[in-house]
């Protein structure tokens, strides 16, 4: 059973593997370590800490398994008109795929799943990473990310709760290690612009991550140490993806989504409140997924404007 599924997502274009709910006190168990190792800057530990939820749910059917899945993911460009010039902006892999993505996985999942009488949930709150890593899916690069041969890093992770057991069999339990060809390429840590990534440590020191500071609502205006021209995205950033030599083929396949007009640019410049926008603006946004990062579209697209790394005006890459 669990192979024919396996089979079925890899011919919908996923990447998946299942592990055995079982593991679940391993993966929290795994990022206490880090916290215990003092690895973990206070405030990241919180916010891992309340994300994190490894409590498993109370179901008809007890959970038995949880299904980790990939789907490729491309990087997304949408052209912003300002002052009677065009401003091609990045969005990084995943962001506009966050929420569609795995509703669509679901169903495939449980097309297979339920013509056995068993079922699949999502779960977005576990440590899918580790997961994807342990479960033999995915490693880990230098940059903290995960890479599969066939999707480079651009790809979506997304977990899912079943009642189908998991045997040892079933499984492909994998140890936690950094792809072998990270030892001798270090591009990634060389291009972050603010230092997140170390080199003499692995996990990436994400309170420094450029990501977080314009992603994450409630985090604060940039701060002073952020040099101006790092800003490379409309919400994320690619600068330790790009040079990466397993992304090569993926960085080829952008995907331009969208044409914000001079009058519509402005009103996100001016940071007006999101529902003052013009209906179609508003559909167009969530349509992206960007409302979801409305609260810091405003200096995000600003600080892009004014940075030297954004694209060239009218240029794919
Ligand atoms: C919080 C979060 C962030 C935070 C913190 C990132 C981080 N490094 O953990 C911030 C805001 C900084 C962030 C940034 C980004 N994120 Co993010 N993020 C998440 C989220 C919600 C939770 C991640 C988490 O649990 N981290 C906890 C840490 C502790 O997990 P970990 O890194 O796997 O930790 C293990 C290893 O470090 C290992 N370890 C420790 N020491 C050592 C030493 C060695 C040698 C080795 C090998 C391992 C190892 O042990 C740790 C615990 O076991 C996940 C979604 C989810 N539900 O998982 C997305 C997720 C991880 N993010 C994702 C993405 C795409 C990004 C960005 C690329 C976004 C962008 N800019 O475009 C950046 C990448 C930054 C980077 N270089 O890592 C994707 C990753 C997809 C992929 N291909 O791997 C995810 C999975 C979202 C998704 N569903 O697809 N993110
Ligand atoms: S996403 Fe940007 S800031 Fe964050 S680790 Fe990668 S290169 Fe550094
Ligand atoms: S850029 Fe180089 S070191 Fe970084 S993840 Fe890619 S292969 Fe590994």
């Amino acid at each position: 059973m669990v192979e024919r599924i396996l089979e079925y997502l890899q011919k919908k274009g996923y990447a998946a593997r299942i592990i055995s709910v079982k593991h679940l006190k391993e993966f929290q168990n795994e990022i206490e370590k880090l916290n215990e190792a003092k690895y973990l800057d206070a405030g990241m530990y919180k916010l891992f800490n309340d994300f994190h939820n490894f409590n498993i749910p109370a179901s008809a059917n007890p959970i038995k398994s949880i299904f980790i899945v990939a789907s490729s993911s491309p990087i997304v460009k949408i052209n912003f008109n300002y002052n009677g010039v065009r401003f091609p902006a990045l969005i990084p892999p995943t962001y506009t795929e966050y929420y569609k993505k795995p509703e669509e996985i679901k169903q495939h999942l449980n097309e297979m799943l339920e013509s056995c009488g068993y079922n699949a949930v999502r779960v977005a709150r576990l440590p899918e990473k580790l997961i994807a890593v342990r479960s033999g899916l995915a490693k880990y690069g230098a940059n903290n990310i995960t890479y599969i041969p066939e999707f480079g890093s651009f790809f979506l992770l997304s977990a899912f709760y079943s009642d189908l057991p998991c045997t040892g069999t079933d499984e492909t339990w994998s140890d936690i290690r950094v792809m072998d060809v990270c030892k001798n390429c270090h591009a990634c840590i060389s291009k972050c612009p603010t230092a997140a990534i170390t080199g003499d440590r692995f996990l990436i020191k994400a309170e420094r991550c450029l990501t977080y500071y314009n992603e994450f609502k409630g985090t604060p205006e940039f701060p002073d140490w952020i040099a101006p021209e790092s800003h490379n995205c409309l919400v994320g950033c690619l600068r330790c993806q790009l040079p990466c030599p397993l992304n090569r083929e993926q960085i080829e396949k952008v995907e331009v989504l969208a044409e914000i007009d001079e009058a519509e640019t402005s009103l996100i410049l001016e940071n007006r409140g999101f529902e003052e926008l013009p209906p179609a603006l508003a559909a167009k946004l969530e349509e992206l997924n960007i409302s979801m990062y409305y609260h810091h579209l405003s200096s995000n697209l600003k600080a892009l404007i004014n940075s030297k790394y954004r694209l060239p005006q009218n240029n794919i890459m």
